[in-house]
């Protein structure tokens, strides 16, 4: 069912919390990879306070749906939410990536409830997905399986070979997104190694593909329940987004991909969030 007007007001008015947590973390951290994770917070938002059947007081419940964050590097944007969501007491998060803190920048699911697999070094979290979706059919679960991807991570090969795996095996309790932001950690993706036509290159793997914009809430609930829907195959919803999304000074800026943040940046930042969300919801 589409998302109502109120839903997708709760939902911005969710992501609008979870940006300036964002630019507080990093600012108390030290740094972060600041540019993408607000780049894939809104598909986070949307998953974990709508679509996935998850119970933060029961993180290790067997039917829960699984979501793999394949861009470790985002981990802080992710900490955010799970924090949010209850999993951990979120005054932890004041000491992200701290000495003795259980939050380093790619989290560990050892040490943070909600993880389900740490990740970090790029190209293995869909290859862990497609294991989870496996496991699900052997066990006969219904839980779906999702993972995040960047691309610039699409240039390693292990995303291939995952791909395959999924499509072979008929997949389709999996979901894959693309943080489609166009840059990766040293400039633009069609500049340093071509990805488009990125939706042929899927098709040609046999999954089903999808293109929204990534920082539209209409259109990703839409996508996820579409991919619900599709029966054979496993769907990648490519997700259009901008990196460093809703501050001025870091949007589409590969130098943001990672950055620390001094006081007056910080509230600068914050300033630049504010003034994106009230201009939408007043
Ligand atoms: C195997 C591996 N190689 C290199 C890195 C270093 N690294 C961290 S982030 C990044 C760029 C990733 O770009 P993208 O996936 O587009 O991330 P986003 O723009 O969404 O932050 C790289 C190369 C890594 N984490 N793992």
């Amino acid at each position: 069912m589409p998302l109502t007007q109120e839903e997708i007001k709760e939902l911005t008015r969710k992501a609008w919390d979870i940006r300036k947590a964002i630019v507080d973390i990093t600012y108390t951290c030290g740094g972060s990879h600041i540019g993408g994770s607000l780049s894939e917070t809104d598909v986070l938002v949307a998953l974990y306070y709508k679509y996935l059947n998850i119970d933060p007081a029961r993180p290790d419940w067997e039917d829960r749906d699984r979501f793999i964050l394949s861009k470790g590097h985002g981990g802080i944007g992710w900490a955010a939410v799970l924090g949010d969501k209850g999993y951990f007491d979120k005054a932890l998060l004041k000491n992200f990536n701290k000495t003795g803190s259980p939050f380093g920048m790619h989290l560990d699911s050892l040490k943070v409830k909600g993880c389900d697999a740490s990740t970090g070094s790029l190209g293995h979290g869909l290859a862990i997905a497609t294991g989870l979706a496996m496991g699900a059919r052997l066990r006969k679960k219904d839980y779906r399986t999702y993972c995040m991807m960047g691309d610039g991570e699409l240039c390693e090969g292990t995303v291939w070979e995952a791909a395959i795996l999924a499509s072979h095996h008929k997949l389709d309790n999996l979901t894959a997104f693309v943080d489609r932001n166009g840059l990766m950690i040293d400039g633009m993706t069609e500049v340093i190694t071509t990805l488009e036509p990125l939706p042929d290159k899927f098709k040609a793997f046999g999954w089903e593909i999808l293109v929204v914009d990534g920082h539209d809430f209409a259109a990703i609930g839409g996508a996820i329940e579409k991919a619900w829907a599709i029966k054979g195959r496993p769907t990648v919803i490519i997700c259009n987004t901008v990196k460093g999304r809703c501050v001025d000074l870091m949007e589409n800026q590969a130098q943001w991909h990672y950055g620390g943040l001094n006081s007056d940046l910080r509230d600068q930042a914050l300033a630049c969030i504010d003034t994106h969300y009230k201009g939408i919801l007043g």
